[in-house]
């Protein structure tokens, strides 16, 4: 086990850390203290060959803009809210809009863009890096001064566990989450299309055609978001369903886990082998297929494009702010809110 700091310059004018852990059987992660980036998973495919399963840039500058969110810490809210505004104990509280008039992940100068304070640790069995980030009372209009933690650990079980702290003084909605884009291909050889999702959920959230929640719930079954059996993501492609349609013909959506199994999502790559599996305490989870991705970004092999890569954003649900019945996203004045989620990388061969 081993972890490696060393400085990046990705304008002339500012220093960057990124963080290099690397386990004993070959799997590494690469992150950045800017916006928490993950830049980097390898890991082995059925042949034990090892390439990279995320989508990075190859420009660092690129980050400081970053359309699509790749890698990064995506805070205090994930997700949108509609109009930049919530009530809280009968008072409107008014954020800054980044997107038309609503507020997404955070707003324009979310934890995506923050350089966070970085300390490394390494044990026996695992290797870590702590990042701490504190965001102002009244930062992008949210109440409540928060202070933020995010782990990153790796383990010899080629797990990538994620810990997120954030302790609140006041009454706030926070709901913090990552937002890499799996590839398990391998260098982005391909797209997403072929990979396999199962999921633990029997319900999402309906979207309207700004990807708002409508309000609504809706059941998977009988449809191209039932995931409990497993499901390539490409039949949600090319359907003709009004939510795939919605969403630029695809899955942006966010999906209430059943509690079922504990593995409350695997996506498998059936040419590589590759297997991601993931546990969280988290009530749900965003799947967004990246069809509004950016295209033409150039990464660190090709270059950004529709379906290319996939986000597993385990959080709760911003549209509680605004409906009954969604995974709440309050937290109260003086509440430590944490969470976890595991993901876990293996391989599966078909000619076993
Ligand atoms: C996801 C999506 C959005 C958006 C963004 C970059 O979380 O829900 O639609 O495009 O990330």
């Amino acid at each position: 086990m081993k972890i490696d700091i060393k400085e990046v310059k990705p304008t002339n004018d500012q220093v960057w850390k990124k963080a290099t852990l690397m386990n004993d059987h070959g799997m590494t992660v690469s992150l950045l203290n800017y916006g928490g980036i993950i830049t980097e998973i390898l890991v082995p495919d059925k042949d034990g060959k090892t390439e990279n399963v995320v989508l990075a840039y190859k420009n660092l500058e690129q980050y400081l803009t970053n359309p699509g969110y790749l890698g990064a810490i995506v805070g205090r809210v994930a997700g949108r809210i509609p109009g930049a505004a919530f009530e809280l104990n009968g008072k409107t509280y008014q954020l800054e809009s980044n997107e038309d008039e609503h507020c997404l992940h955070g707003g324009a100068n979310g934890f995506n863009h923050a350089l966070w304070e970085i300390e490394p640790k390494a044990l026996s069995d695992e290797v870590m890096v702590k990042l701490i980030h504190k965001s102002a009372d009244g930062e992008g209009g949210f109440p409540g001064n928060v202070e933020a933690e995010v782990t990153y650990t790796l383990n010899n079980q080629n797990q990538l566990i994620i810990n997120y702290t954030a302790y609140t003084d006041q009454m706030t909605p926070l709901t913090l989450t990552n937002h890499t884009y799996f590839n398990l291909s391998g260098d982005t050889k391909s797209t997403i299309n072929r990979h396999e999702v199962t999921m633990d959920s029997e319900q999402f959230v309906e979207l309207d055609e700004e990807l708002i929640p409508t309000g609504k719930l809706l059941n998977v079954q009988g449809t191209t978001f039932d995931f409990r059996n497993g499901r390539r993501l490409e039949d949600g492609f090319n359907d003709d369903f009004i939510q795939n349609q919605v969403a630029g013909c695809g899955y942006d959506h966010y999906f209430i886990f059943a509690n079922e199994k504990e593995e409350k999502a695997i996506v498998k790559d059936e040419n590589s082998g590759r297997k991601l599996t993931i546990k969280t305490n988290q009530p749900g989870v965003v799947m967004y297929t990246s069809n509004n991705l950016v295209e033409g970004l150039e990464l660190t092999e090709g270059v950004t494009k529709k379906y290319l890569g996939l986000c597993l954003e385990t959080q709760g649900s911003p549209a509680s702010l605004h409906h009954k019945g969604f995974p709440n996203i309050i937290r109260e004045e003086g509440e430590v809110n944490k969470t976890q989620t595991i993901f876990s990388f293996g391989v599966e061969s078909n000619d076993e």
